[in-house]
């Protein structure tokens, strides 16, 4: 168990015993800390994935890290069949951070988004009058918010969905950053409510127009509709604010986080809501073995209290204006197309002689740098945000070598 195992020899592993539902970049990564990380050979790498969005304040983050291994050390599962000593803290904590009365702790994003489409049911039959059976929840074309049954009933993706039926009835799907599509959903009495990526990631980075969440929010809420977001990816400082929802001052009737809040030590998700949405799920209608446990509530506290003490947010917001600038002073026919906020970013690459996005990401990789193509032509990059100004000059610098490289 203990020999030490190659790069080659690991991949091999996981291709012959792992199911085959990914295609990694062929790196196989044993240590990390900031924004750095080390394969088994040792060779180092800037990381611009962060585990997609969910390692914000950097790898092995010495207070999250601590956090972790003293609950650990004391008690890591109680279940919530009891109380534990670490949850109403964190509960108090975590409201009184993203300023909503009530938190629902579970564990995945993809388990949260869940949570927030049967509470957002409920919460219709209860409160809005939707006749049993016949609440209508509004998504959008091109989202991504996981990975179970229902989730990618929502998709528009067949990637995601094809195959996995029959699928979930109760979604209306819509465009994406069209408010006359919007509009015209919202005429339905039974919907109940409009659930939205701030910024869709998946989709490739893909920024709305300005003012589109803020009038969304508020034809929702003409029509007593929740305006739900799923700031799993977004959240938590990514784009140069707590939440993507802040750079248009629209605070969700429904908050999914997820990835960050834990700086991607361990799986903790939450749903963020006041009383009168919160209130209608009641003892033995939802829950989760782990959601909610000690070392959870501990570590993401730490995590968030890091997320304030280092001024994350304000670092995503000026290195990601640095990152966008010179991303787009690159004389290359290859970048067709910078987006992004804050530090979630994406290029839209250009393919040049047969070479595309992921043989851009592999140049990258023998030159130092990890990020992932999604759809073929889009790279997203996305460093832990505790990354300092001189070290992402340094991994641009490695980027748009690899990117020359092709010339
Ligand atoms: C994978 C993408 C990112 C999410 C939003 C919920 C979830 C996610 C907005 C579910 C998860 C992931 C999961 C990851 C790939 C990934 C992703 F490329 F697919 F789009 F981040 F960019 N809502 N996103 O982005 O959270 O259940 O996974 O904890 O490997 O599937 P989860």
């Amino acid at each position: 168990m203990n020999e030490r195992l190659s790069s080659e020899q690991l991949m091999q592993l996981e291709d012959k015993y792992g199911a085959h539902n990914y295609h990694p970049l062929p790196v196989v990564l044993a240590k990390g800390e900031g924004a750095l990380v080390w394969d088994v050979e040792g060779n180092e790498y800037f990381d611009f994935l962060s585990a997609y969005s969910a390692v914000n304040q950097g790898h092995c983050h010495p207070r999250i890290i601590k956090a972790m291994v003293d609950q650990a050390s004391k008690m890591t599962l109680t279940s919530r069949a009891f109380f534990n000593d670490s949850l109403g803290v964190y509960e108090k904590y975590v409201t009184e951070y993203f300023g909503y009365e009530k938190v629902l702790p579970m564990n995945t994003g993809a388990e949260a988004d869940e949570t927030a489409l049967k509470l957002c049911r409920k919460w219709a039959y209860l409160k809005k009058g939707v006749p049993e059976n016949q609440a209508k929840i509004i998504v959008c074309e091109g989202n991504f918010h996981g990975r179970t049954i229902t989730v990618v009933s929502m998709s528009s993706d067949p990637d995601s969905y094809g195959g996995f039926g029959p699928f979930t009835p109760g979604f209306v799907k819509i465009p994406y950053n069209d408010l006359t599509a919007l509009s015209k959903a919202l005429e339905d009495p039974n919907v109940a409510g409009f659930l939205v990526e701030p910024i869709q990631g998946e989709a490739g980075v893909f920024v709305p127009d300005e003012g589109y969440l803020s009038k969304a929010a508020a034809m929702c809420k003409e029509k007593n509709v929740l305006f739900i977001a799923d700031e799993v990816q977004t959240g938590i400082a990514r784009t140069g604010k707590l939440l993507a929802c802040d750079h248009e001052n629209v605070r969700p009737d429904i908050l999914i986080l997820g990835k960050a809040i834990s700086g991607g030590v361990y799986p903790v998700s939450a749903v963020l809501a006041d009383d009168h949405i919160m209130l209608c799920i009641k003892p033995g209608e939802h829950g989760s073995t782990f959601g909610g446990n000690p070392v959870a509530a501990r570590v993401a506290m730490e995590a968030l209290e890091v997320v304030k003490d280092e001024k994350l947010a304000e670092r995503a917001e000026y290195l990601g204006k640095i990152f966008r600038e010179e991303m787009a002073s690159v004389k290359s026919d290859m970048i067709a197309l910078v987006r992004g906020k804050g530090l979630l970013n994406a290029v839209v690459i250009r393919p040049k002689n047969g070479k595309e996005a992921w043989d851009v990401c592999v140049k990258m990789k023998e030159n130092g740098v990890l990020a992932k193509p999604t759809h073929g032509d889009i790279i997203r990059f996305a460093p832990p945000l505790v990354i300092t100004e001189g070290q992402l000059r340094e991994a641009i610098g490695r980027i748009k070598k690899s990117i020359l490289a092709f010339e």
